[in-house]
Formats: C-alpha cells, sequence, structure tokens
C-alpha cells in the first residue's frame, strides 16, 4: 500500500505535516460538503456558509449549524482520527491542519491541532463578542440571540469570504514549508487557501501524499496517491512507521 519512497521518506523525516478535511469525518458518520447526499446537496455553500446569507435569513442558517452540531454530537471518532492523533506521537515535528470545524481530531486525541475553519462547537455574539459554548434556549423559528445584548449569535467557524484566522494561517504556512512529508487526507483540494497548502509542501521539497478514495484537484501534483479511506490507510500507514521505528 506503501511506496519504498514514502518509507524511506517517512524513516529519515525531521517534520511531517498533515491537511485534513471532511473525508476523514466521514466514517465518523458526518456528512462531507460536496460528495452526493453531502451536507450542501440541497443547498449551496454560498446560500448558507456566508455571512450575508446568516444575515438574510439567520433562522435557516443557524438551524443548518444547529442540525450540524446535533449530528457531530451524536458521532465518535474514527479509527483514521486515532491513528492521525497516534501519528503524531511518532515525530519531533508534526502538525496536525485541519478544514474540519468538528473538533473529532480533538476528541480522538489529537494535541496539536491547527483550526483553518475554526470551531463549529464554539459560537459568539455578533454584538459584544459574548462566547457561548451551548446556544441559549430559543423558539425553532427564531434565531438564538445573546443573553447579555440581544445580538445575534453565530458560530465561529470561517464563512466563504472571511478572512482564516491569521495566527493558525502562519502556524500552518510555517509547518508546511519545513515539512519533509505532507499528508493531504479526505479533502476535495477545492477550498483555498487551505487547498493551496499542498502545493506549497510540494514547492519547498516535500514528499506530498494524497489519501482519498477518489480523485481530487491535488490528484495530478501529488508524489504519491493511495486511493483508500482515511479510516483505513491511515491505522495501517502508523502501524507501518511503528515497526519501522522498533527495528530502525
Ligand atoms: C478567503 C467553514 C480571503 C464553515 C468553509 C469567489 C467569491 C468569494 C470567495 C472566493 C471566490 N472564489 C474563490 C474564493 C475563495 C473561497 C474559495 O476557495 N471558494 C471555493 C469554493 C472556490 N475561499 C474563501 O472564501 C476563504 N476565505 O478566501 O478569504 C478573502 C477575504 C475577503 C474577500 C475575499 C477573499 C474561506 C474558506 C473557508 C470557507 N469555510 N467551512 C462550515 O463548515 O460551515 S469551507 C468547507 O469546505 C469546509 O470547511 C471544508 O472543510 C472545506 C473543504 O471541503 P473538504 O473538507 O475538502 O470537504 P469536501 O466535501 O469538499 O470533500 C470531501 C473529500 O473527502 C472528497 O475528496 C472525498 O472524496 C473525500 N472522502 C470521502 N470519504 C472519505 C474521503 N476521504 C478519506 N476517507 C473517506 N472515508
Ligand atoms: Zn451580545
Amino acid at each position: 500500500m506503501f511506496s519504498e519512497q514514502l518509507l524511506n521518506r517517512l524513516a529519515n523525516a525531521e517534520s511531517v505535516a498533515i491537511l485534513t478535511g471532511a473525508g476523514v469525518s466521514a466514517e465518523s458518520g458526518v456528512p462531507t460538503f460536496r460528495d452526493p447526499g453531502g451536507l450542501w446537496e440541497q443547498f449551496r455553500p454560498e446560500e448558507l456558509a456566508n455571512f450575508d446569507a446568516f444575515m438574510r435569513n439567520p433562522v435557516l442558517v443557524s438551524s443548518w449549524y444547529a442540525y450540524r452540531r446535533e449530528i457531530i454530537r451524536s458521532v465518535e471518532p474514527n479509527p483514521g482520527h486515532y491513528a492521525i492523533a497516534e501519528m503524531e506521537t511518532l515525530f519531533d515535528d508534526f502538525t496536525l491542519i485541519t478544514q474540519n470545524v468538528d473538533n473529532l481530531h480533538r476528541r480522538a486525541g489529537s494535541i496539536r491541532v491547527v483550526e483553518l475553519h475554526g470551531n463549529i462547537m464554539r459560537n459568539y455574539c455578533l454584538d459584544c463578542r459574548r462566547e457561548y459554548k451551548d446556544m441559549p434556549d430559543h423558539d425553532k423559528d427564531t434565531a438564538p440571540r445573546c443573553t447579555e445584548c440581544g445580538g445575534l449569535i453565530r458560530p465561529d467557524v470561517v464563512w466563504f469570504g472571511e478572512l482564516l484566522p491569521q495566527d493558525a494561517v502562519r502556524e500552518a504556512e510555517l509547518a508546511t514549508r519545513r515539512a519533509d512529508v505532507f499528508f493531504s487526507v479526505g479533502t476535495s483540494a477545492i477550498v483555498y487557501p487551505a487547498a493551496g497548502l499542498p502545493h506549497t509542501a510540494r514547492e519547498h521539497g516535500a514528499y506530498v501524499v494524497e489519501i482519498n478514495p477518489c480523485d481530487t484537484d491535488f490528484t495530478p501534483y501529488a508524489h504519491e496517491v493511495i486511493r483508500g479511506p482515511s479510516g483505513t490507510v491511515m491505522p495501517r500507514l502508523v502501524e507501518t512507521v511503528k515497526r519501522m521505528k522498533n527495528t530502525a
């Protein structure tokens, strides 16, 4: 499943970085965005994951996020998440960069997680910025409002047209530039600037591996493509690396 080239690179790697997308959470039962049956099948991203859509229809957008939080609360991390968390212990310099907002990497035990697109379990008031872990009670046909000032409460995620958190972007860029091996796992590589990271890794000499059951926008540029679900591939990769390190 893994080439000699990849195993050699990993055996000598000082620094490893992984970019994950919604595909890593698919096997936990969290719908992806663009796959058939995905979250955006009935709505397009522009209709939901952007500030104007929220201001135009706060009830629809808030209920979409409430629906997603319900799914996320009901699922568990899958073997792919746990393998990525274990991988962090196998390399001195390991950075997990995720586009996912579902908190499953942290629940699986990953410690250094760079959240490029925020975290759906965090919310804040548009007006006074008061933070909310859980939404205050509100009628189903109204949008949640701040108990302090009555302002609309939004999820702490990056919407289209919004800037990513600068500290997360900087940490992701630095880890990507110094990576000896860079994995792009479970992402369609469509959304920028996150989708630019595997290209940056390649430009800076990393060996870039894509792990995904399907082709993506990045596939033509990957040094190695492993066609399979992350829940199967990642645990095998970790077992292989552990065996390599034990015999080294
Ligand atoms: C920005 C958070 C600067 C919220 C998300 C035109 C107008 C406006 C903007 C743009 C434009 N053209 C380009 C842009 C920039 C835009 C962009 O890139 N658009 C794309 C669609 C072309 N980017 C932005 O707007 C970013 N901000 O540029 O700011 C700026 C500032 C001001 C003015 C202008 C510019 C903000 C991007 C962040 C958007 N927020 N989500 C929420 O979650 O609700 S994006 C959303 O897509 C998620 O975060 C998700 O993580 C991300 C990427 O999707 P994927 O994770 O890849 O998931 P997807 O479903 O696509 O693919 C799943 C993959 O998994 C598939 O490949 C599948 O094969 C695979 N898979 C399935 N099963 C498995 C599997 N893999 C492994 N194992 C399995 N079992
Ligand atoms: Zn408020």
